[in-house]
């Protein structure tokens, strides 16, 4: 069966994702595309032989659309997935799955209200190679249990646009929903410390950052953001157990060797860093289409990250730590 998609958002994001959905996914078929850019659209559309609709509501409504992707912009995520859960279509959004707790919210409701779970957030490291070997390697328990994990999160730079709060609402976002899957608890504290800012910054940017979360059993967590590192993207994360550790491996490369020198290369960007992990993203998330039983990251995952990283906003501007409150999570979303 061929899954028929419409993508909302063809920017940088969206046209990757279009890209791998023709080229890597088998069983699906991007059909219909928009953008409040209607030329980056139409330009899209052609290139793959799509429609290009006016909004991302006609996408949602056209008939041969079986299934929806929002690259669009975060602001307006909300809107297009409760319009396809009101269509009852499946809806893959990247992250984040809202702007506000309240909207995320808003999300679990209707899907509640639908019966079913429709909705999947992009957290795509859940299925980077690395981490699925830590997870495999800490659900085992030949380690013990976890009691820490020291994580790092570098870009090489960052545009004039970000600004001091999305060091946790669009970067350390990431670890926070990886934190919450491998350990399979809580996170019930945020914490921001700045330490003597970069000098290669823009001077409004608080950079870098050190991270603090504390989870329901205890495990303490330290996370480096800096987004302006200069030399790479970098993704460390090492987790301390009662009788051993499990470290992430670096991208594998080549090493040379040559002027009394011996050096390897450092990847520059995230579509490079997690390119595999995408792909299986959506190879998965088409099977699970295929199966009527969504199993990846949900609307909860969705909620659960915006309400620790509202903490971790609040904890950036007060210093101090801030708790984090979850309602109860629903019976769709497991135990
Ligand atoms: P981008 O600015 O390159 O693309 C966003 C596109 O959305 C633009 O083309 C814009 O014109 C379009 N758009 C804005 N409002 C719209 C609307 N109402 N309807 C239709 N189109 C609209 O941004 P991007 O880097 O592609 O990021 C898009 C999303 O993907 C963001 O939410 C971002 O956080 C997320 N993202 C995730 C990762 C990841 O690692 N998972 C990486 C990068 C971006
Ligand atoms: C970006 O939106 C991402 O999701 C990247 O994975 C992250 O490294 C970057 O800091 C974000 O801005």
């Amino acid at each position: 069966m061929t899954v028929h998609i419409g993508v909302i958002g063809t920017g940088m994001i969206g046209q990757d994702h279009i890209r791998r959905l023709t080229d890597v996914v088998t069983g699906a078929e991007v059909v219909a595309v928009t953008d409040v850019d209607g030329a980056r659209a139409a330009e899209v559309a052609s290139g793959i032989g799509a429609r290009a609709l006016p909004t991302g509501q006609d996408v949602i409504a056209d008939p041969l659309v079986d299934a929806v992707v929002v690259t669009s912009w975060g602001p307006t995520h909300a809107e297009y997935v409760l319009a396809a859960i009101e269509a009852g279509k499946y809806v893959f959004c990247e992250k984040p799955l809202a702007t506000t707790a309240e909207d995320c919210l808003r999300i679990i409701e209707a899907e509640q209200t639908f019966g079913r779970r429709l909705v999947q957030v992009g957290f795509m490291r859940r299925y980077d190679a690395g981490y699925r070997a830590m997870k495999q390697l800490l659900d085992g328990g030949q380690l013990g249990h976890p009691l820490m994990m020291h994580c790092a999160h570098r870009n090489p730079t960052v545009p004039e646009a970000y600004h001091s709060a999305m060091a946790v609402q669009d970067t350390a976002v990431h670890e926070i929903d990886t934190i919450r899957w491998l350990l399979e608890e809580e996170i019930v504290s945020a914490q921001v410390i700045q330490p003597r800012r970069t000098a290669n910054r823009f001077e409004h940017l608080a950079d870098p950052q050190f991270m603090l979360f504390e989870t329901e059993s205890g495990v303490r967590v330290d996370l480096e953001v800096f987004v302006n590192c200069q030399f790479g993207y970098d993704i460390q994360c090492e987790t301390v157990c009662e009788a051993g550790t499990v470290r992430l491996p670096d991208p594998a490369d080549v090493i040379v060797k040559t002027g009394a020198v011996q050096r390897t290369g450092v990847l520059q960007d995230w579509k490079d860093r997690f390119g595999a992990a995408f792909d299986r993203e959506f190879v998965e998330w088409i099977a699970s289409i295929d199966d009527g039983r969504l199993a990846g990251p949900s609307a909860w995952d969705g909620y659960a990250a915006a309400v620790i990283t509202d903490a971790g906003t609040e904890a950036l501007h007060t210093q101090r730590v801030v708790s984090v409150r979850l309602k109860d999570r629903p019976d769709l979303y497991g135990s």
